[in-house]
C-alpha cells in the first residue's frame, strides 16, 4: 500500500482525483486563488481539458451542458468572490435540471478567513440553497476524500451540484497520499411489490398518461420506454424542456407537457385516469403552475417515479410513489404481462400533437416558424440543438421535433443566456455533430462573449439569433397587463453578423424565409462558428399571436 502514497501539492492531488474519476473536461475562468490546480492540470492535458472561458455564467452553464449530454458530472473551476458570484446561474440552472456538478472555488488561505478579507465569501451560505453539498477541504492529504463524495453526493438520487472551496494553503500544501479509485453512484431498483400494486393499476386504467423528464436518465432507459410504449401503446409525453426523451415522430409520442401547452394535451393530462411520471419532478412549468393535477391529491391516480425520495410527496400525494433509478425501473416495467390496449388513444393523442406541431401563418417576410420546421426536417438527427430563455425559444419547443434522446440542450430554470455555452461544450464533448444554438437578441448577449471560446477552440457551432429588437416576453406580460405603456423591454442591437466576424467567425444576416436554408448552408460550408441573425417582424410576439392583437385584446378588456 505504501508505494501508492505520492508527495504532491494539493493542487495537483486535486487534479489527479479529478482525472481518476474520469473527469475528460473542466471549464473555467482562471484566478490566482487556485494557481496549484492550474498546475496539476498541465501534467494532464492529454487526458483532461480545462476549457478556459471569458466570463463564469458562460463556463458554468457549459458544465451543466456536458452533464447533460454525457450523463458525466460537468466540472467548474472559478475564482473566489466575483468568480464565485458570476458562476453562480448556472449551478442554480444544474440544480434545478438535476445535472451533476461539481464546482471548485478560490477561497482565501486558512491564515486570513473570516476576516472578509480580500474577495472571500462564506459559500456555505451563499451556496447552500442552490447545491446538494457545500464544504470546504482544510487538509490537502483529505482531498481524494472530499472529492469521492463529492462525486457520489452529485450523481446519486437526485443528481445536482456541489461545492468544494479550496483555502489557497491547502492548495499549496504538499501532501504524501494516495488516489482514491473512481467513484460507483448507488442505484436504486423498485421492489417487486411495487411493481405488482403498478401493474394491477395499469390494468385496470383506460387511459393512463404516461410523463417521462428529469436528471439522471440513460440512453438505455430511454430505449427500453420506447419499446414497452410501443409494446402497449401507452401515449408519452415529455416534461418542460425534456422533448429529446422521446422520439417526437413516433405514434405514442403526447408531446410536451410545458410553457406554451397544446390545450388539447393538458385536457388529456386532466383526464388520464392514471398518470406514470417517471423522473420529472412535476415543477411548476410541468404542471401549468400546479393547475393540472390538484394540490396534494390529484384526481388522477398517479405513479411517481423518482430517484430521489425527496422529491416523492413533495407537492403530490402519488397513489403509488416508487423510488427507484429510471432504467432500473423502465427494466421493471418491460417485465409486466399486460395487455396492449392504449393504441388508439394514443394516436389519437398524436395526431393533436401532429396539428399543434405545425407553423402557423405569421406577420412579416421571414416565417421564424418555417425556419424551425427546415431544420427540423434537414438537421441530422443527431443535431444538438440549444436555447436559453425568451419567446424566440417558443418556436422551437412547438415545431421542431427531437428525433433522438441528447439533442435538447436547454434550462428548465428558465435561465436566459444558456445556448451559446452550452452549444460550446457541446461541440467540444461531440465535435462530430452538428451544433445549434437559438437565442434571442436579448439572450444572446447574456453569453455572446463565449462565442470567443467557440473560435478558440474551433468549436464550429451555428448560433442562430432571433431578433425582433425587444425582451419580447417581457413586453408580451407587459402588453397584457399594462396596455401600450411599453418601458424598460426595448433593445438597441449591434450588428450581430459583424459581430461573428469581429470574433473571427463567420456572419450571415437573414430577412426573408427563402434567405435562411443557403445563410445556413454558407455558414456550415464555412467550418467556422458562426451566427446568423434572423431579424423577424416584431409583430410576431408568439407563434399564434401578434403584440397588437394582445394589446388591442387587452385595452379593451380594460
Ligand atoms: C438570466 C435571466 N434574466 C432575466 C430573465 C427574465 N426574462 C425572461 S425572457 C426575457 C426576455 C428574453 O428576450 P429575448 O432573448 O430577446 O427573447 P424574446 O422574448 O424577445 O424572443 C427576460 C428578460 C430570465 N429568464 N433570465
Ligand atoms: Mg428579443
Amino acid at each position: 500500500m505504501k508505494s501508492d502514497l505520492r508527495t504532491r501539492h494539493g493542487g495537483k492531488i486535486l487534479a489527479d482525483a479529478l482525472a481518476g474519476h474520469g473527469v475528460r473536461a473542466a471549464f473555467g475562468v482562471p484566478g490566482e486563488s487556485f494557481l496549484p490546480v492550474l498546475d496539476g492540470l498541465h501534467d494532464l492535458k492529454e487526458r483532461l481539458k480545462f476549457v478556459v472561458c471569458r466570463q463564469e455564467g458562460g463556463a458554468s452553464y457549459m458544465a451543466d451542458a456536458w452533464a447533460k449530454l454525457t450523463g458525466e458530472p460537468g466540472v467548474l473551476f472559478v475564482t473566489r468572490g466575483p468568480g464565485a458570484t458570476n458562476g453562480s446561474v448556472g449551478v442554480h440552472t444544474a440544480f434545478q435540471d438535476s445535472s451533476p456538478m461539481l464546482v471548485f472555488v478560490g477561497q482565501v488561505g486558512n491564515d486570513f478567513v473570516e476576516r472578509e478579507a480580500f474577495q472571500e465569501i462564506d459559500y456555505r451560505r451563499m451556496y447552500g440553497p442552490l447545491t446538494k453539498w457545500v464544504a470546504q477541504i482544510d487538509r490537502a492529504e483529505r482531498i481524494p476524500e472530499y472529492v469521492s463524495h463529492a462525486f457520489h453526493v452529485a450523481t446519486s438520487g437526485r443528481p445536482g451540484p456541489v461545492l468544494l472551496a479550496l483555502p489557497e494553503d491547502m492548495l499549496f500544501a504538499e501532501a504524501a497520499v494516495a488516489d482514491a479509485p473512481r467513484y460507483r453512484t448507488p442505484r436504486a431498483a423498485p421492489s417487486s411489490s411495487d411493481m405488482q400494486e403498478l401493474e394491477r393499476l395499469l390494468a385496470a386504467a383506460k387511459n393512463p398518461l404516461v410523463l417521462v423528464g428529469g436528471g439522471g436518465w440513460t440512453r438505455r432507459a430511454i430505449d427500453l420506454l420506447r419499446a414497452w410504449a410501443e409494446k402497449t401503446g401507452v401515449p408519452v409525453g415529455a416534461s418542460f424542456r425534456c422533448q429529446d426523451f422521446f422520439d417526437n415522430r413516433h405514434a405514442c409520442y403526447a408531446g410536451d407537457v410545458g410553457i406554451g401547452l397544446n390545450p388539447k394535451l393538458a385536457q388529456r393530462v386532466k383526464d388520464a385516469d392514471l398518470l406514470l411520471v417517471i423522473g420529472a419532478r412535476l415543477g411548476e412549468m410541468t404542471t401549468s403552475a400546479y393547475t393540472l393535477l390538484d394540490v396534494p391529491v390529484p384526481k388522477q391516480k398517479l405513479v411517481h417515479v423518482h430517484a430521489g425520495a425527496e422529491e416523492l410527496g413533495r407537492v403530490y400525494q402519488a397513489t403509488l410513489p416508487i423510488v427507484s433509478n429510471y432504467e432500473e425501473f423502465v427494466l421493471a416495467l418491460s417485465a409486466l404481462s399486460l395487455k396492449s390496449s392504449w393504441k388508439e388513444n394514443a394516436r389519437r393523442i398524436h395526431e393533436d400533437y401532429l396539428e399543434w406541431n405545425r407553423p402557423i401563418a405569421m406577420p412579416g417576410a421571414l416565417h421564424y416558424g418555417e425556419v424551425i420546421a427546415w431544420l427540423s426536417a434537414n438537421l441530422p438527427e443527431d443535431a444538438v440543438v440549444t436555447n436559453g430563455a425568451g419567446n424566440f425559444a417558443s418556436w422551437l419547443h412547438r415545431h421542431f421535433q427531437y428525433k433522438t434522446w441528447r439533442t435538447q440542450l436547454a434550462p428548465t430554470s428558465g435561465s436566459m443566456g444558456y445556448s451559446v455555452p452550452a452549444a460550446v461544450a457541446a461541440k467540444i464533448a461531440e465535435p462530430r455533430r452538428t451544433v445549434v444554438a437559438l437565442a434571442g437578441d436579448g439572450d444572446f448577449l447574456m453569453n455572446g462573449q463565449e462565442f470567443a471560446t467557440a473560435v478558440q477552440y474551433g468549436a464550429a457551432v451555428l448560433v442562430l439569433v432571433v431578433n425582433n429588437g425587444m425582451y419580447g416576453t417581457i413586453r408580451m406580460h407587459q402588453e397584457r397587463e399594462f396596455p401600450a405603456r411599453v418601458s424598460g423591454t426595448e433593445l438597441k442591437n449591434p450588428d450581430f453578423a459583424a459581430y461573428a466576424r469581429a470574433f473571427g467567425g463567420h456572419g450571415e444576416t437573414v430577412e426573408r424565409t427563402a434567405d435562411f436554408a443557403p445563410a445556413f448552408q454558407r455558414a456550415q460550408a464555412s467550418g467556422k462558428p458562426a451566427i446568423i441573425e434572423l431579424r423577424i417582424d416584431p409583430e410576431a410576439i408568439t407563434p399564434s399571436a401578434t403584440l397588437s392583437g394582445l394589446r388591442a385584446a387587452a385595452l379593451k378588456k380594460a
